[in-house]
């Protein structure tokens, strides 16, 4: 429903990889392959999927991943995205390239959601960003450390995709068929709320997704930048974008509380490992000093129970977030976290489990 509601850039846009989408498509693909173990004759009754993440109660171990744009597919979608996480019980990420700002998610939420940090060439503007999270009381800082530069993405190129976004002819008729759309973009928020006096990029103040990003990200991002932004913080940190034992080593030495094992949903370099691959090596080697969760293909509640078999401690949920969003707003979101939630509590139950704290490698078919 998302496809048919939202404009065919965003939606194309939210639902893409790099280049020829091959780690995109492992994926889920590789998700899919894994096979849970049917256990019979267990009293499954009285089940919890409740647990925590770095300390805050959840109520199965899921959290919305920060996604970029994301008003885009529904006008006011940080906002209502982070209402509907809030009712849930389960953490709301907001990026740093969302539509709604900081101080828009704060106003509509009671508990402190997390926010997404992406390291800008100007340092003066991290800081500030870093101290607009602390004043909205954040409880998390999520530090992504793989998007140094964009990968580049064939669809969003095609589309027209720029930075503010932009109508071309045939966007605006494929617009046309999406009043419903339209009429909501009217009242909601439409720039970068987080990022006033940085999106102007060449003479026109338009420039493609790649061009913005090249001259905002910084590409000489280091260890050092984490050991600065955890010292700015001084909060609970999570460094997301680690797929290699070296990196969630060195993730664990900068005083990581989590590092999300995630290749950025197949959008940045493409030909990497699955998330799921890559999971279990780095749960061997740092899982025992900090949380390692999960991003990368979640789209059922059976992958959340397989991420968790394999020793996640938490998954992030980014496109089954804009899938819901885009298709009905917060009332699908809520309807997303609800099948997510039933498919998660009635496979821990065919797999004989009464609380997800207890699911381990011996939950899947070796
Ligand atoms: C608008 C510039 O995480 C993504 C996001 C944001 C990337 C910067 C794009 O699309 O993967």
């Amino acid at each position: 429903m998302q496809k048919k509601r939202v404009p065919k850039a965003f939606y194309d846009y939210a639902d893409s990889g790099s280049y020829t989408e091959s780690t995109y498509r492992a994926n889920t693909d590789d998700l899919a392959a894994l096979k849970l173990r049917q256990r019979v004759a267990i009293n499954v009754d009285q089940r919890t999927t409740r647990t925590t993440m770095v300390g805050q109660d959840v109520t199965m171990p899921v959290a919305i991943a920060p996604t970029g744009l994301t008003g885009m597919q529904w006008a006011n979608g940080e906002m209502l995205g982070a209402i509907a996480a809030e009712k849930f019980g389960v953490p709301f990420t907001l990026s740093t390239m969302s539509i709604c700002s900081i101080e828009d998610v704060a106003s509509v939420t009671t508990k402190p959601f997390w926010f997404q940090l992406y390291v800008m060439r100007d340092r003066g503007f991290v800081r500030e960003l870093i101290q607009r999270a602390k004043a909205a009381k954040c409880s998390a800082l999520m530090l992504t450390l793989d998007l140094q530069i964009l990968g580049q993405r064939h669809k969003d190129m095609k589309n027209g995709m720029s930075v503010p976004p932009k109508f071309t002819l045939a966007n605006m008729i494929d617009l046309a068929c999406k009043p419903g759309w339209a009429l909501r973009a009217l009242a909601g928020r439409k720039t970068f709320g987080n990022l006033a006096g940085h999106i102007k990029g060449g003479a026109s103040g338009i420039v493609t997704l790649s061009e913005w990003t090249a001259s905002q990200f910084d590409p000489t991002l280091s260890w050092d930048d984490v050991a600065w932004i955890k010292q700015e913080w001084g909060g609970k940190l999570i460094l997301k974008g680690i797929l290699d034992v070296e990196d969630a080593r060195l993730a664990v030495a900068a005083g990581a509380d989590a590092i999300v094992v995630s290749n950025h949903g197949g959008r940045q370099l493409d030909g990497a490992m699955s998330s799921i691959q890559a999971l279990p090596a780095i749960v061997d080697a740092v899982g025992h000093q900090t949380e390692v969760w999960f991003d990368g293909g979640i789209r059922t509640g059976q992958d959340i129970l397989k991420a968790t078999a394999l020793g996640a401690k938490g998954s992030l949920v980014g496109r089954a977030f804009l899938y819901g969003l885009g298709a009905m707003g917060e009332a699908g979101v809520t309807k997303m976290l609800d099948i997510l939630h039933k498919e998660l509590d009635v496979s821990m139950a065919l797999t004989g489990t009464k609380d997800i704290r207890e699911v381990n490698l011996s939950n899947l078919v070796r």
